[in-house]
């Protein structure tokens, strides 16, 4: 992560020139990102919106992500709008933070086709991994490819030529990107001094041959007579011909152009987009962006013997959810079940369809699992993997966990993706059973046993309920009762051993359904309202508890909104934890962040523990409400009382960089404080506060992993390169390596790295040859510190994928003539037939579907693999376009519309009258 690569190529700089205003009016790759996949996400919601009979208002100029996510009625999903918008434009600047040299990632050098390969193999990753809804794998390939793409219109000379339009080759594997210079023929002369803007020799322009700038920290890596990129870090721009020829910012060489070249990035980066789209399908484009409403629904479920009470109130809350929520805008977004037993777990099942869903919860049976302790954090690993991030987990099991040796791989993926995990734990000692049919022999769990799973769920912010088999359906009634989107935390902390203590925290006016959690065994709790008045009492005058219930160890209170500062005291010897959480629209979002030491400045963001012993700085979205501000920002040890503050500095946008002077050496978590002035009443302050739900650590380890190389070829071998650096003694560094679908995986145990030092190693996998296109593989690589006390991982998704072959649509033929409309058009019809074929040698049909137009479509696969399709539409929709995919994602778009009855009428007239005309002289 050289910082000197930072800005080289940019059309558009790192991450210090989105934020601010150093660049003036240049367009950053985020801020061309961001303004194509709002387009295109507007121009798919409405459609969505037309195909189910909904009208549809397109949000003002310019598009923001909220006003975006409101248009297309999913506001509660506002976060993972933002969180997925953000994932694609780091993926895609962190192509100039840690691939900076690569010439062929940025299309200098003339690497036009190696830049275009990277694209068209990226959009094939992308789209086999929509097939298999893994939108986080989707959309950070995604990420890696528009850089690739936007930086053609920077660095190349396409605009130069005088296009008006993208280059649509770009994106078609089977395309040539142009005619590129040999590499023997001169593209450029000297810059007249500063004036770059006629150095592209004419006769290249003349002739419509494309040539990008060389670009190297070595001036003589130039070949003779070639264009260079130009500025600063390029010392190849200080020879002849001096000069380059980049449009990264108005300052460039070639800034003239940078405003053209940005908008062709804009439409190039809508139009790759939409290819993604039709390939996908509407409804799978929006629930990439994260779009979709309400909260997932995910279930891991043990199966064994002693399940059986356990399996039925999953089935019976399942179906309450689905049948209270269905249609509601809390309808659950994705449901996802991960059965585990014993030796077997899995698979994964996830689905949009709550009938296939229920189905599935219906065809489990209790059965197997021979010892008591059970493949618990198996099942939960995957569910980790393949729940979408940010997701609220509920893992049942009466059993301790006998694959104990996932703990670390499910810590990190907790942090990773900041999901919430709920254990609901039937069988511990101390809880009175019923008399059960239980298969299994009949063994309580210790308390020992579960202090591994409390230890998970404190971590990710979720609970630890113990129940008996009898209470289990009503704790988990309460606990699923919100399924909005919009859940915020507002505290949460946990104490082991327990001990009194005062907890306090704000409220503002915009949380609604405010509800405290408190688990762990004779707890006892008072709260105190903000005007200093003990509240303990359901139903009395005044009061502001809603509702007080305790199931097994599980205390709920519900409370009314009164804006203010609450206090709860606890009292307890044994552990506890609580949890304060509401819905409101105002949350946020945040990252470590490590500065780049380049001369630009701009830096990467962190994706798995910050360093320990060190200042951190932490990357802060606030959303929800264009009048709220960030004013405090601190870290709060998990267990404890410590706290270090930060220093904010608001970067506009609702973006915040806070700095620490160091990281709490403990388990933390992230608290926010901010005003929120809108509408406040002169009753309360405006203060609000929203914590992370998730615990972090920092750790002296860094642990990296190559992004770029993230397909496997089913039934290869495939070798993943990782290093690990300590900031800290040397000695025997324990590596353990995990995935989700269990494959077998070879890596050295263990790395010998000296003090400070670093060291390098390989993890071998092969997924099966039958492995179907699109599955990801989720890989986890942790490398612990000698001693065991510091660990640091890494996280990386695999995409299975066969060599793709097919490059080509399929092709539509039209059966019969259009039918024709006459101008009285509610009173007729029209009607169109057309086979679609992808050819001998294709992958064939996938999907055949409809974008505009409103009439009914018939598809039937023919007996030689056609797919025919007929339409049939009132005459008052006169258009209609059908989007014909293949198996590996190419897409054809199909364009129909009604002959008009009096222009054919008058034609043929004119025929006949010509022709007899014709005949009568002859
Ligand atoms: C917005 O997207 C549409 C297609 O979805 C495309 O036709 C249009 O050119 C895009 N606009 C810009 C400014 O890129
Ligand atoms: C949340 O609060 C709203 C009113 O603000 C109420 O209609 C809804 O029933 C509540 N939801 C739950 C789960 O309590
Ligand atoms: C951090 O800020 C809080 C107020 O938000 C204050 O009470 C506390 O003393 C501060 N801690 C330090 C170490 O400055
Ligand atoms: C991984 O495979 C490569 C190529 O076959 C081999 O050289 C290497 O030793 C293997 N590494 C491990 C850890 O198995
Ligand atoms: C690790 O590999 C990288 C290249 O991938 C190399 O630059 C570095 O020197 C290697 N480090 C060690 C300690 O072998
Ligand atoms: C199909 O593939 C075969 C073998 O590669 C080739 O000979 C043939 O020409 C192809 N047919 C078409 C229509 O492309
Ligand atoms: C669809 O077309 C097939 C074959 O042409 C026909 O048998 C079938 O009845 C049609 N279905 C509908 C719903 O119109
Ligand atoms: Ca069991
Ligand atoms: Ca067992
Ligand atoms: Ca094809």
């Amino acid at each position: 992560m050289s910082g000197l690569s930072v800005l080289c190529f940019l059309l558009l700089q790192t991450g210090a020139h989105s934020f601010g205003v150093f660049n003036g009016k240049s367009l950053s790759h985020q801020a061309i990102t961001e303004r194509a996949a709002l387009n295109v996400t507007v121009q798919v919601c409405r459609s969505l919106a037309v195909s189910e009979g909904r009208d549809f208002t397109f949000p003002p100029q310019p598009f923001t992500a909220s006003s975006v996510a409101a248009a297309c009625g999913a506001s509660k999903s506002l976060k993972s709008f933002i969180e997925t918008i953000q994932r694609i434009q780091r993926k895609n600047w962190q192509t100039d933070i840690k691939y900076a040299l690569s010439a062929r990632r940025h299309c200098d050098n003339e690497e036009l086709d190696e830049g275009k390969k990277i694209v068209t193999d990226g959009l094939s990753v992308v789209k086999a991994s929509n097939k298999q809804q893994n939108f986080v794998s989707a959309t950070s390939s995604l990420g890696r490819i528009l850089h690739t793409l936007q930086d053609f219109y920077s660095h190349s000379n396409w605009v130069e030529i005088g296009h008006k339009f993208p280059n649509t080759n770009l994106i078609k594997a089977n395309a040539r990107v142009g005619n590129i210079a040999a590499k023997t023929r001169a593209t450029c002369l000297s810059c007249n001094g500063n004036d770059c803007r006629n150095n592209i020799r004419s006769d290249i322009l003349k002739n419509n041959i494309l040539t990008s700038g060389y670009f190297s920290l070595n001036p003589f890596a130039k070949p003779t007579g070639k264009c260079s990129h130009g500025g600063v870090p390029d010392s190849t721009s200080l020879i002849e011909p001096k000069g380059g020829i980049n449009k990264d910012t108005l300052d460039s060489s070639h800034g003239h152009l940078h405003s053209q070249a940005a908008n062709m990035a804009i439409a190039a980066t809508s139009e790759l987009l939409e290819d993604v789209r039709s390939a996908a399908g509407d409804k799978a484009f929006f629930d990439m962006m994260g779009l979709s409403k309400g909260k997932p629904l995910c279930f891991v479920v043990d199966t064994t013997g002693s399940m059986g009470d356990d399996i039925a109130a999953v089935r019976e809350v399942t179906a309450s959810i689905i049948d209270s929520k269905l249609g509601t805008p809390d309808e659950p977004s994705v449901y996802v079940l991960v059965p585990f037993n014993d030796p077997d777990f899995g698979p994964l099942i996830r689905t949009t369809d709550p009938e296939i869903f229920k189905a599935y919860i219906n065809s489990l049976r209790a059965t197997g699992g021979g010892d008591t302790p059970e493949l618990s954090l198996s099942g939960l690993q995957l569910a980790l993997t393949g729940a979408p991030p940010n997701s609220e987990i509920f893992i049942f099991t009466d059993a301790p966990a006998k694959d104990k040796h996932l703990r670390n791989p499910v810590i990190a993926l907790i942090e990773q993706t900041k999901s919430v995990v709920n254990f609901m734990i039937t069988n511990v000692l101390g809880i009175r059973q019923p008399a059960e049919d239980n298969q299994q022999q009949s063994y309580r769990m210790s308390r020992a046993d579960d202090q591994l799973y409390k230890d998970l769920a404190q971590t990710s912010g979720g609970q630890a309920v113990e129940v008996s088999k009898s209470n289990l359906l009503e704790a988990i009634n309460i606990l699923t009762e919100s399924t909005s989107s919009s859940l915020v935390t507002l505290l949460q902390a946990s104490r082991n051993p327990g001990k009194t203590e005062n907890f306090a925290f704000s409220v503002d006016q915009s949380v609604r359904n405010l509800t405290i959690y408190i688990t762990g065994s004779n707890v006892e709790f008072t709260l105190i309202d903000p005007s200093g008045v003990v509240q303990n009492n359901v139903n009395t005058s005044g009061s502001s508890i809603i509702s007080s219930q305790t199931v097994g160890n599980l205390h709920t209170v519900k409370l009314l909104t009164v804006a203010g500062v609450w206090e709860i005291r606890i009292v307890s010897k044994n552990s506890y934890s609580l949890k304060v959480v509401g819905e409101s629209s105002i949350d946020f979002l945040f990252d470590f962040i490590v500065d780049s030491d380049g001369p630009f400045g701009g830096f990467d963001v962190i994706d798995n523990r910050p360093t320990a012993g060190q200042n951190a700085s932490l990357l802060v979205t606030l959303f929800g409400s264009d009048s709220a501000t960030v004013t405090e920002v601190m870290l709060v040890e998990s267990s404890g009382s410590g706290q270090v503050n930060g220093t904010v500095a608001a970067q506009g946008g609702g973006e915040y960089i806070v700095r620490f002077d160091r990281i709490p050496s403990v388990e933390f978590v992230v608290l926010v404080k901010g005003q929120n002035n809108n509408g406040v009443s002169r009753a309360s302050s405006g203060i609000f506060q929203r914590q992370s739900a998730t615990s972090l650590r920092a750790s002296g380890l860094t642990v990296t992993v190559d992004e770029l190389d993230i397909v496997v070829e089913p039934g290869t071998l495939k070798s993943v390169h990782f290093s690990v650096m300590t900031t800290g003694e040397g000695g025997r560094f324990t590596i353990q390596a995990a995935n989700d679908q269990d494959l077998t995986l070879f890596y050295p145990t263990n790395l010998l790295l000296s003090a400070g030092g670093s060291a390098n190693g390989t993890v071998n996998i092969t997924a099966p040859a039958d492995t179907p296109s699109g599955t990801v593989v989720t890989l986890t690589i942790e490398a612990v510190a000698p001693g065991g006390a510091d660990s640091n991982y890494a996280v990386l998704h695999l995409t299975v994928l066969p060599k793709v072959t097919d490059f080509t649509p399929p092709v539509c033929k039209q059966l019969s003539p259009q039918s024709r409309c006459s101008k009285n058009c509610d009173r007729f019809m029209w009607e169109v037939s057309v086979q679609v074929s992808d050819g001998v040698n294709g992958t064939g049909v996938d999907s055949v579907s409809l974008r505009e137009g409103s009439g009914s479509l018939n598809i039937t696969k023919a007996a030689d693999n056609s797919t025919l399709v007929t339409y049939v539409a009132s005459c008052c929709s006169s258009k209609m376009q059908l989007v014909a995919v293949d198996q590996v994602g190419n897409v054809e778009i199909c364009s129909y519309s009604a002959a008009s009855w009096s222009s054919r009428v008058d034609y043929s007239v004119l025929l006949f009258f010509v022709f007899t005309f014709l005949k009568v002289s002859l």
